[in-house]
């Protein structure tokens, strides 16, 4: 036995150090190591040893299988660094190359405009806050006393998924459910953008855009409080230079309602192209929240009063960066992208 040991022992290191190849040395580990490999067979005849031979034969093998194992390893990381070496003799390369240059991405419009107009609203107290675009029809029309036979609820001719759900048709929702979290706490001054859906395609209107909504409901809020801070905010937006003003008009979720102008930014209220010659650009609108509004919330409105108003970021963006056009907001041409 021990004579065997030696031998295999012996044949082992010969044939480690002639393998030049990994697949020979594989060979190798299934010679010796495997199933009906050399080792195994020399474990398998312990059992004709007599006993008292059976620990340093016992002994003798397990060494053998560990130097096998060690020198294996030994061997494959000594093939591995030749391969490198070899490599490394052969490949050359050129640091005189240029780099390839990082294509670097710039934000778009919208998201300019809507980080904006956060920030400015942020600056005045108010909270941003979401909801789903999916809505029950039920937030999107009903709490905004808009009941089921109301005719402006074709003027948003909206996309359906069923008869209680949709696309939403403003961010409206979004505030009545901040009224649901939050009554009969007050003051509550949020906006909420986010996109929204209605059945228009042409080159002003598309079936989705973005709205940004506010609300603010406390006690002793006047139409003085919605004037003076959309003043602040057109003037943080546009331009200190800017004025607005408030024209009557009618929401079924505001009374008052007014629809709000700014003077035209191209022509400084002179009368210009973009402004069709009035020196007035169109750009919200607003109201005092109906009380049927504001007591579906489970606010009182003998006790409470609020103001509400609502505009379209592309319109904003459009006006902004003087874009003509409202579809290159969403073809996502570089070249256009790249501008901004
Ligand atoms: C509550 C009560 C009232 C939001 C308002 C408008 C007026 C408005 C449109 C302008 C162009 C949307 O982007 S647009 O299509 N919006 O004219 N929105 S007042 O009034 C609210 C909102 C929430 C609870």
């Amino acid at each position: 036995m021990l004579e065997k040991i030696k031998e295999i022992r012996e044949a082992m290191e010969r044939e480690l150090r002639e393998a030049v190849s990994s697949d020979q040395l594989r060979e190798l580990k299934v010679k010796y190591l495997g199933k009906k490999g050399s080792i195994s067979e020399l474990s398998k005849g312990m059992g004709k040893l007599l006993p008292e031979e059976r620990p340093k034969a016992g002994q003798l093998v397990n060494e053998l299988r560990q130097a096998l194992e060690d020198n294996l390893a030994a061997k494959q990381q000594e093939l591995a660094d030749k391969a490198m070496e070899l490599k490394m003799a052969q490949e050359k390369v050129d640091v005189t190359l240029p780099g390839r240059p990082v294509k670097l991405g710039s934000r778009h419009p919208l998201t300019l405009v809507t980080d904006e107009l956060k920030e400015i609203f942020l600056g005045m107290g108010y909270t941003v806050e979401e909801g789903p675009q999916v809505e029950l029809d039920y937030y999107n029309f009903e709490r905004m006393n808009l009941p089921a036979d109301h005719p402006a609820r074709d003027m948003q001719d909206s996309f359906y998924f069923d008869a209680k759900r949709l696309l939403r048709t403003h961010t409206s929702p979004v505030q009545a459910r901040t009224m649901d979290k939050l009554c009969p706490q007050a003051p509550i001054k949020m906006i909420s953008p986010g996109a929204v859906y209605r059945r228009d395609d042409d080159a002003t209107h598309s079936p989705m855009f973005h709205q940004v909504e506010g609300l603010v409901v406390d006690e002793g809020i006047s139409l003085a409080d919605l004037k003076g801070t959309l003043l602040n905010f057109v003037r943080q937006m546009f331009g200190e230079e800017r004025e607005i003003r408030l024209r009557p008009s009618f929401f079924p979720f505001t009374e008052p309602s007014v629809e709000v102008d700014i003077s035209c930014m191209l022509c400084g209220g002179k009368g210009c192209r973009t402004c069709k010659d009035t020196g007035w650009i169109e750009i919200l609108g607003a109201g005092m929240v109906h009380p049927n509004v504001l007591k579906m919330s489970g606010y009182d409105p003998e006790r409470y009063t609020g103001f509400a108003f609502g505009c379209g970021i592309e319109r904003i963006a459009m006006l902004k960066y003087g874009i003509d056009d409202l579809r290159v907001m969403f073809e996502n041409d570089v070249r256009f992208l790249q501008k901004f």
